[in-house]
């Protein structure tokens, strides 16, 4: 199967071998005590290749490296930094279909969301290049005469990143670009679901920093599950740790992170919901509401978990949402005629399952009846239908996140309740209003309407642009990523008062003479 689809050969042209080492400082891999890590394909349960895992000695190799490189790299003027990342940008651009097709092979997103992904980690490269013409500090009127007062941000250091199998490439290069043109360097650990594509990341990006005679450890790559995770929470030397995971790691990261008062940046667990008015559009609402909860087979952080729809209109979306979910074609990702591919792994799809009968026992009601796909084709055991349930918001499924396609439907009059339904879940990531009528709509992005870190209008959830500060509130940890100024949480802020005055006047008027 390797052969169909053409991953053979871009698996060659990505620099993918059989058997391959996961422990790099850039150019140079090296070889650890540890043993082999598999990655199969969700699509057909084939072995694509294996990987190698990192020791703790090799990890060391790894920090001291990076370190090393800091002290050059932090004094190369933040414009020369961004050309480094013009020109990852641009190798991207020359890849852009083979790794596009190592995403969706390896983690079962379709190939056209595989070459979003992509297109998502070029369009980063692009505004961090911008950003490193700017990095902006405020200039303050200083209160003592012939003094100037004004601030400067510096690199941090070493950040740690950790990425999630979903977005295995897209969400580490909103992390490393931004980090690499801030003056830092990076260590990424990959998701251990999808370790190739992190390998390939680092033969893309290895080629272009040595092309510029940059020194070893900018960007190092490091294989392993939450152990290796560990190592970068727990050190010291790492100023900032971004994680982006479940909840369940993400509190783990930031007791690790917060006992040693470093930082961490994280981006956990969504539960988005669509509220749809009587006052949409329902031709955008159903497209939009099916899109947020089937893409990537509902593993997205902002996929669509919940539908709050208005008791005028309740009728009609469920039946034509039912009838678009019998249109759903599940099948290969790699084969463009489908709409759904498979969840990640067996674990996935056992989890998926566990939610439905949960849920049922809830008193949910099953509009579009889920289960497992089995024959031709879906031999992996991971393929899964998308299926709908009416329930209510307080039930325990509801309230969790199921990293599966399953949508749950519920009912409202007032828009003030579907706000209070939208709000009371844990987590706070991605919200969306489907309405023509502005006062529902601002209601809905006021300081009382949606309480998370998007909230769109006439969107789905999921998709966002890497313009914007992506993130969210309460379970979903308060870290932003991506655009907008998210770069200030890889920088260190300094304020400088700078006196060129020939006398020596206290601030607060306060006299001290001898
Ligand atoms: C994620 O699921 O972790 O907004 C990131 C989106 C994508 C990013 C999702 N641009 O759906």
């Amino acid at each position: 199967m390797l052969d169909q689809f053409g991953i053979k050969s871009a698996l060659n042209r990505l620099g993918i071998e059989e058997e391959n080492k996961g422990t790099c400082t850039g150019d140079i891999w090296i070889e650890t005590k540890e043993t082999y890590l598999g990655s199969f394909s969700p699509a057909d349960g084939e072995l694509i290749a294996k990987v190698q895992l990192t020791d703790k000695q090799s990890y060391e190799l790894v920090v001291k490296q990076a370190q090393e490189a800091y002290k050059h790299w932090r004094n190369v003027a933040a414009p020369q930094r961004g050309e480094v990342v013009r020109q990852i940008g641009n190798a991207l651009r020359e890849v852009k279909s083979d790794l596009g097709k190592l995403v969706s092979y390896e983690m079962g997103k379709s190939y056209q969301e595989g070459l979003g992904e992509v297109q998502e980690m070029i369009d980063i490269c692009d505004f961090a290049v911008g950003l490193s013409r700017q990095l902006y500090g405020l200039t303050m009127h200083s209160e003592r005469p012939g003094h100037r007062m004004y601030e400067q941000w510096h690199p941090i250091g070493i950040v740690g990143i950790i990425s999630a199998f979903n977005f295995p490439v897209a969400v580490w290069s909103w992390n490393s670009m931004i980090a690499m043109v801030c003056g830092d360097v990076c260590i990424w650990k990959p998701s251990e679901k999808a370790p190739l594509s992190g390998v390939a990341c680092q033969h893309i990006i290895a080629k272009v920093l040595k092309e510029n005679n940059l020194p070893e450890g900018i960007s190092s790559l490091i294989i392993g599950d939450y152990k290796v995770g560990e190592y970068l929470s727990h050190d010291t030397r790492i100023p900032l740790v971004s994680a982006t995971g479940s909840t369940r790691m993400g509190k783990l990261v930031a007791q690790a992170v917060g006992g040693r008062l470093g930082r961490s940046l994280l981006e956990l667990g969504g539960n988005n919901a669509i509220i749809i008015s009587e006052n949409a559009d329902l031709d955008i609402a159903i497209r939009g509401a099916l899109f947020g909860a089937v893409g990537t087979a509902g593993q997205r952080c902002t996929s669509t978990r919940r539908l709050i729809i208005q008791d005028s209109v309740y009728e009609e979306v469920k039946s034509r949402l039912v009838s678009a979910y019998g249109k759903l074609v599940i099948g290969n990702p790699l084969d463009e005629k489908n709409h759904v591919g498979p969840l990640i792994d067996t674990d996935a799809v056992k989890m998926y399952q566990d939610a439905i009968s949960k849920a049922k026992v809830e008193g949910g009601k099953e509009l579009v009846v889920g289960g497992v796909l089995e024959g031709k084709g879906f031999e992996s055991g991971c393929y899964v239908k998308p299926c709908i349930i009416e329930a209510e918001n307080h039930f325990e499924m509801v309230q969790h996140e199921t990293f599966a396609p399953i949508l749950y439907l519920m009912k409202y009059s007032e828009l003030e309740d579907a706000i209070a339904m939208q709000n009371g879940v844990p987590q706070g990531l991605s919200s969306a209003i489907m309405t023509l009528n502005m006062r529902e709509a601002e209601r809905f992005l006021s300081a009382s309407g949606s309480d998370c870190g998007i909230a769109n209008v006439n969107i789905g959830t999921s998709g966002a642009e890497i313009g914007g500060a992506f993130g969210g509130e309460k379970e979903t940890g308060g870290g932003r990523e991506s655009g907008s100024d998210a770069w200030k949480a890889y920088m260190r802020r300094q304020t400088n008062t700078i006196n060129y005055s020939d006398s020596l006047p206290l601030a607060q008027g306060i006299k001290f003479d001898i």
